[in-house]
């Protein structure tokens, strides 16, 4: 790996000076979205009804009878709609969920509740009315009578014997119980460690937070029969798929159309009920019906996510090295399961070996049906969890070992020459240099000083604490295509499956582009978001897009290009080989003034009669040419890519009031090559405040009853601008032979280092008082309640 410091530009592999990829550009869409231009689904209107939700006020239950006469009687509304009106429709009306991943038989989530009632805030019945404040009121004016049944909310709680099942069938409510790794090869393995290390650890439920919330528009054209959904999506290929067959509709009767997208962090790649249920009133009522949640609702529905107990041990032998690991993990569903579900957890364990050599490792993860709000990804989606086990882990044996956290991690480390690097859990790391960035972050964060402070309160009263977490993430996967397209004045079209909703591809795409065509940045457009334009993909989500949908336009590029260069060979009067092109034009190699620009070559192109040819498919209306070259790529990376770093931070605990103060947070992040630093480095620091969140306020909380305490902004306590300190980021960049850009995804990284990082410098703090562990979130309350245990004790 090569390092590169928090100023310099680490150009992307190439000597060229001119290279756009590597370079610090501005992103083109922040004047737009900073200054309030940019249009958000809720932003659309189209004379649409409105429609709200009668949500279930219960955790479990049945629905004993609805009655909707007063609501459908006030005016102004349109219909109030129930299960019984879906059932009777052409609908299935349920979102479809990947059964065969499961081991039991349980059907998808309801769009509005059947009978059996799983999670507080269920949608129960659907108000839709000429304005949202009517459908509001009719809302409150829809009389539902439950039944109310016990609940049950903590996942390890749901697997125990007497705890109240949720589906007939699914006894112990274990939805899924899937192994990793193998059990014999790490039951040898402890036998022959010198010692075993046991933790028990909750990672605490999360709730995806997107400063917009979901929407949707949904139009439906009986002539044709066909749906437009214009909404909040991370992939608008993949809801146009899920709606299709909640409506029970070809999947080309269905176009989704995503404008801006305020944030999704995962929640909004997942099927839900409203959009669907937007679309299925369009239908009935021949209208567009609008549907925008309110907070809370974003809240109750989820997708929430973490949500993890779990049971971990590590052998050792004393001199460090480690032998084995084994966890038992049960992981909340909530529920339902939403779309891959239950199996989300189940993959988690494939991140366990962290950056170590773990000789042998088991997993166990029992995915449990709990009444909550269903829980799927948020940012990280299974790599926090995996990465929080192995990293406390380490903290907590060095201790038992006395042996300095760094040390241990060291004596472990995957080394430089041992990629690709296959893991005990089935994962093959396709390259890296640990150790690298690991000795940036200690640098950065004058490490042995910070050690040498720790242990004793400083003047002000404060413990001091140092934590250092190391990781992996795998990154990419799945399919993409790209399109791109030339037109006959030079400039050039990019077409893509994924969908920014923060992440700034049309920025990133644009500098790939036009640094393959050699044409300049300003002449690339991306278009992603609407089905009906952009070719199929799979979305955005996982820090895959620039894997895989950079690789595809980059891939389209190159094949642009080939047709273009000779073409440009043909005018020049020499082959093709001899032909190069940069600064928007062609030029012969060694005779710089033999030149064509880029745009001669796109006219010619259509001009000419192989140009005539092509652009037969290519032509308007009219039969002018509107396409100069166009190439599409269908492009899946040829395994998993694995992005790495060492992040560090040092924090003061008031061991008097539980206070905990993150000082100073270094993020050393090695995602390959980098398309642009300014937004790998913005990529880290909302990550890595989302982890600071997770790791000292928020948590989603449920009484015992199945009712979400925490359903605002009031009661779930997302990290503020006094809770993150300065971000400190450098870079060390270890290509990816996995795709043809060397690029690894960043997306993630500061949601996984972020929490193990936090605790493990707050449990370092307070170690002096004999704590060994606090469970997340780090509220004043938790870290008072560790400290009293450990006086008692
Ligand atoms: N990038 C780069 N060089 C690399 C890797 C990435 O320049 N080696 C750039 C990319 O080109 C892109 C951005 O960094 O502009 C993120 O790229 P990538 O890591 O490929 O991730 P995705 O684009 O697939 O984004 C998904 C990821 C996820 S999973 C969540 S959750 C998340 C996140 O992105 N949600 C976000 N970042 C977010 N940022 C904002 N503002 N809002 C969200 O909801």
């Amino acid at each position: 790996g090569r390092v590169g410091g928090d100023a310099s530009d680490v150009s992307a592999g190439s000597s060229s000076e001119d290279r756009l990829v590597g370079r610090r550009i501005d992103r083109r869409e922040d004047a737009e979205l900073l200054t309030g231009r940019a249009t958000y689904t809720d932003d659309l209107s189209a004379d649409a009804a409105h429609l709200a939700f009668v949500r279930s006020p219960v955790g479990h239950g049945r629905i004993e009878s609805i009655d909707a006469s007063e609501a459908e009687g006030m005016g102004d509304v349109l219909g109030v709609y129930e299960w019984d009106d879906i059932d009777a429709s052409p609908s299935p009306g349920v979102l479809p969920i990947r059964t065969e991943s499961l081991d039991c038989e349980v059907p998808g989530h309801p769009v509005l509740a059947r009978d059996r009632i799983r999670y507080e805030g269920q949608p129960v019945a659907a108000v839709v009315a000429e304005d949202r404040y009517v459908a509001r009121d009719a809302v409150e004016a829809v009389d539902v009578r439950y039944e109310t049944r016990p609940a049950v909310v903590d996942p390890a709680e749901a697997t125990e014997a007497g705890a109240p099942t949720l589906y007939d069938g699914v006894p112990n409510n274990v939805a899924l119980d899937a192994e990793l790794g193998d059990e014999a090869a790490t039951e040898e393995a402890f036998a022959a460690a010198d010692r075993v290390v046991e933790l028990e650890l909750v990672n605490n439920r999360l709730i995806a937070s997107a400063l917009e919330p979901r929407a949707a528009l949904a139009r439906y054209d009986a002539d044709r029969g066909q749906f437009t959904v214009e909404m909040t999506s991370q992939s608008p290929h993949g809801h146009r798929r899920k709606l299709s067959e909640t409506l029970g509709v070809d999947e080309g009767r269905v176009r989704v159309v995503v404008p801006r997208v305020g944030g999704g962090f995962g929640h909004k790649g997942h099927h839900h009920p409203g959009e669907a249920m937007a679309a299925w009133c369009a239908r009935e009522l021949y209208r567009p019906v609008k549907w925008t949640a309110t907070r809370s609702e974003n809240y109750r529905e989820g997708a929430h996510a973490r949500d993890h107990r779990t049971s971990a041990e590590l052998a050792v032998d004393d001199d460090g090295s480690v032998r084995g690991l084994r966890v038992d993990t049960r992981a909340a569903v909530g529920g339902y399961g939403l779309g891959g579900g239950a199996s989300m957890p189940a993959w988690y364990g494939r991140l366990l070996s962290s950056q170590y050599r773990i000789p042998a490792i088991h997993c166990r993860t029992r995915a449990v049906f709990t009444n909550t709000a269903p829980v799927h990804s948020y940012r990280g989606a299974g790599r926090p969890e995996a990465i929080y086990v192995t990293e406390r882990l380490m903290d907590v044996v060095a201790d038992e070992l006395g042996i300095d956290p760094v040390e241990l991690r060291r004596r472990n480390l995957v080394g430089p020459e041992e990629f690709p690097y296959e893991t005990a859990v089935g994962a093959s790391y396709d390259s890296g240099d640990y150790e690298t960035a690991l000795d940036e972050a200690l640098d950065a964060i004058g490490y042995d000083e910070a050690r040498d402070r720790a242990g004793e309160p400083a003047d002000d009263g404060r413990y001091r604490g140092v934590g250092v977490a190391c990781f992996t993430e795998s990154t990419g996967g799945g399919f993409e295509r790209g399109v791109v397209r030339v037109r006959p004045d030079g400039s050039v079209v990019v077409f893509a499956g994924t969908h920014s909703h923060g992440q700034g591809h049309e920025t990133t795409y644009a500098q790939l582009v036009a640094d393959e065509l050699g044409v300049p940045y300003d002449d690339v457009e991306v278009v992603e978001g609407d089905t009906d334009d952009t070719p199929d993909g799979t979305g955005t989500f996982g820090s895959r897009s620039t894997i895989t949908g950079g690789s595809a336009v980059v891939e389209s590029a190159r094949d642009v290009l080939r047709e273009a260069r000779s073409v440009a060979a043909g005018r020049l009067g020499v082959d093709a080989a001899d032909v190069v092109s940069e600064a928007g034009a062609f030029r012969v190699v060694g005779r710089p003034e033999r030149s064509v620009s880029f745009a001669a070559v796109a006219r010619a192109a259509v001009e000419s009669e192989e140009g005539e040819a092509r652009s037969e498919n290519g032509s308007d209306a009219d039969g002018d040419a509107a396409v100069a070259f166009e190439a599409s790529t269908r492009y899946e990376p040829d395994g998993t890519a694995y992005a790495f770093g060492t992040h560090a931070a040092r924090v003061a605990v008031d061991a008097e009031t539980g206070a905990v103060e993150v000082e100073r947070y270094v993020a050393v992040d090695d995602c390959g090559e980098r398309v642009n630093p300014t937004i790998v480095e913005g990529q880290v620091h909302g990550g890595v405040a989302q982890g600071i969140g997770q790791a000292r306020s928020e948590g989603a909380a449920y009484g015992d009853d199945g009712t979400l305490l925490t359903d605002s902004m009031l009661s779930y306590a997302l990290p503020r601008a006094t809770s993150v300190p300065d971000i400190e980021t450098r870079a060390t960049v270890t290509p990816s032979p996995r795709n043809p850009i060397g690029v690894k995804g960043i997306g993630e990284a500061g949601t996984i280092a972020a929490p193990p990082t936090v605790v493990n410098a707050v449990v370092d703090a307070l170690s002096p008082l004999g704590i060994r562990h606090v469970d997340m979130p780090l509220t004043e309350e938790n870290v008072l309640d560790a400290i009293r245990e450990t006086d008692g004790a």
